[in-house]
């Protein structure tokens, strides 16, 4: 089977560096068109150079990388220094990219990248707030029905919330983002915090990652036991939630995950519970399923394909 055809949408951060890596480490399975940045994480200016930083880390400095959206479509930007430091990246030592940022707007290639192809041969993976795409689709409401799948990671049922009591960071820094997103119409997979949360960088896992004993291999341990700080004192888990490569894994080895495609609605309104996923589990409501709503994973075989790609680049 040829490769799927993905544009990666994100805001670097630890875990959407080792999404990337993942994706870029998996030539056979996933064809990089374009990573397109956005503001969440930290500012957009970060987040594009962050992306280039992967790249370069990768060795992939032929991936077009696009800055997009600098602020939420209709409110301030929050951003999550607190978990991922003042760069985003902070961890290992990292040198300033050298590649260029592409000039076009995130949005523009986007745009232009979907209707240049086929019908349903685009897929988006979007891991941070979802406004490059919302945008996208606002601007250019004729690409929706042309894109293949959307891949996300965001959003939560049974965890609830991260950044509030009830909303994952992602939705909750673009909810009217993310609303468009998920009425489009596109077939949805969510890799909510009731997944990720259970992908955890335990110190075998960790370990693992640094017995590469490659620049990438020790980069993301040092990026994974960064991110882990926060966490253990936050959760008194066993280690960091790899959120963010759950999308890029599930486009690898799709059984690795287990979920219900249900409706999923985002609360946009609530000043208590603004940016919750509304997913409906139990399917009470009798709402059209919209989303394919991760559940579970098999942490052991992720991190062992994680482990095994990584040790490629
Ligand atoms: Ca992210």
């Amino acid at each position: 089977m040829a490769p799927r055809k993905i544009i990666i949408d994100t805001d670097p951060g630890q875990d959407d560096a080792v999404a990337i890596l993942l994706a870029l480490a998996s030539p056979e399975d996933v064809d990089v068109l374009g990573i397109t940045a956005v503001a969440g994480n930290v500012p957009l200016e970060l987040t594009a150079k962050n992306a280039r930083i992967i790249c370069e880390l990768a060795g992939k400095t032929d991936v077009p990388v696009f800055a997009g959206c600098d602020r939420p479509l209709g409110r301030d930007l929050v951003t999550a220094e607190h978990v991922h430091g003042k760069t985003g990246l902070d961890g290992p030592s990292l040198s300033d990219p050298q590649m260029p940022l592409q000039e076009q707007h995130a949005v523009d290639f986007i745009i232009e990248t979907v209707s240049a192809h086929d019908t349903g041969t685009i897929t988006l993976c979007p891991l941070g707030p979802l406004t490059n795409v919302a945008t996208a689709f606002q601007r250019a409401p004729d690409i929706v029905e042309k894109v293949q799948q959307i891949v996300l990671m965001g959003g939560a049922y049974f965890e609830v919330g991260n950044i509030t009591p009830t909303a994952e960071f992602n939705i909750y820094v673009d909810p009217e983002a993310a609303d468009i997103v998920f009425k489009s119409g596109v077939d949805i997979v969510v890799m909510p915090l009731d997944v990720t949360h259970k992908a955890l960088v335990t110190k075998p896992r960790n370990d693992a990652f640094r017995a590469l004993g490659t620049p990438v291999g020790v980069a993301v341990a040092e990026m994974t036991d960064f991110f882990e700080r926060f966490d253990k004192e936050k959760y008194g888990s066993a280690g960091a939630p790899l959120h963010d490569p759950c999308v890029t894994a599930y486009l690898i080895r799709p059984d690795l995950f287990t979920g219900r495609h249900v409706n999923v609605e985002v609360e946009t309104s609530s000043d208590l519970t603004i940016g919750m996923t509304v997913a409906d589990w139990w399917r009470v409501t009798g709402r059209p399923a919209n989303a394919m709503f991760m559940g579970d994973i098999d942490a052991d075989g992720f991190f062992g394909l994680l482990t095994e790609r990584l040790a490629r680049l």
